[in-house]
């Protein structure tokens, strides 16, 4: 049990969630490590949402209500930290949610599918019994996606994702938005749409913000979308990590 008056309170609770799902058998074997690394850059902009991740949350959502097949790829780091958030946010921008795994095992795609399944969400995608191809027709692993959805997904968020695997996502012409902490990072560099920000914090928010755009005119949406610069907004978060030292 963390004491509340704890200073690493927050971050702490989190490291707690991540153990409990590795004890439940449905992490990586380096989803810690991965955890860990985000820890170090949320450190480094003082675990808060900056400025540029706030506007790249708001392009993200205008993208994700514009398009006609969204979807929200999740991993074990991602349910562990934000199982209910991102339900929240799939109900909020009528999107699907898909089990995409790097490290994919029977054993850890049929205890995600139940977790979600616990929490309320019965269609989950990328289950054991779920129709998979292979994206433009690249038979790896990394490039297998449900035929409901990812495969036949036109916009994907894909919070904490792998480089190799957003690559295979931006080739076969998928509009990609990630949340990853580390600007720096392929998937960052190589998504549309880039939130620099914890996802415990960034997916709450964005179900927030889907609220507020949902009335929104399609073509505010679409401008929205059309003048952001992934590249220089990802400069400007790389600036709040300097602001910091
Ligand atoms: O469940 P699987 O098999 O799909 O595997 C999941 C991991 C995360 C282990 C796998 O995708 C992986 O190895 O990812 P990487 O290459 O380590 O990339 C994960 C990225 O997420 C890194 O850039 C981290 O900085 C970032 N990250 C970690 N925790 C958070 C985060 N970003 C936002 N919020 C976090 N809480």
């Amino acid at each position: 049990m963390i004491p509340k008056s704890h200073p690493r309170y927050e971050s702490l609770l989190l490291r707690d969630k991540m153990v409990k799902a590795s004890n439940e058998g449905y992490l990586a074997d380096s989803a810690l490590i991965a955890h860990g690394r985000g820890e170090a850059f949320d450190y480094l902009i003082g675990e808060h949402t900056t400025y540029p991740a706030k506007r790249a949350m708001y392009v993200g959502v205008a993208a994700l209500l514009l398009s006609n097949n969204p979807v929200i790829s999740v991993n074990g780091n991602a349910t562990a930290l934000a199982c209910d958030e991102i339900i929240y946010l799939a109900n909020a921008i009528n999107a699907k949610i898909e089990i995409n795994l790097f490290y994919r095992t029977d054993e850890r795609v049929k205890i995600i599918t139940q977790l979600y399944k616990d929490h309320g969400y019965e269609d989950i995608l990328g289950t054991l019994d779920d129709d998979i191809e292979h994206l433009s027709d690249i038979k790896n692993p990394r490039a297998t996606a449900s035929k409901k959805g990812i495969y036949t997904a036109d916009t994907i968020l894909i919070p904490l994702e792998d480089g190799d695997r957003a690559e295979i996502l931006k080739k076969s012409g998928k509009k990609i938005i990630t949340i990853d902490l580390n600007p720096l990072s392929r998937t960052s560099i190589m998504s549309d749409i880039s939130i620099m920000d914890n996802i415990v914090r960034a997916v709450p928010l964005m179900t927030k913000i889907a609220e507020d755009l949902k009335t929104q005119d399609k073509k505010v949406l679409k401008e929205m979308v059309n003048e952001f610069n992934n590249e220089e907004n990802l400069n400007e978060s790389l600036q709040q990590i300097r602001l910091k030292e």
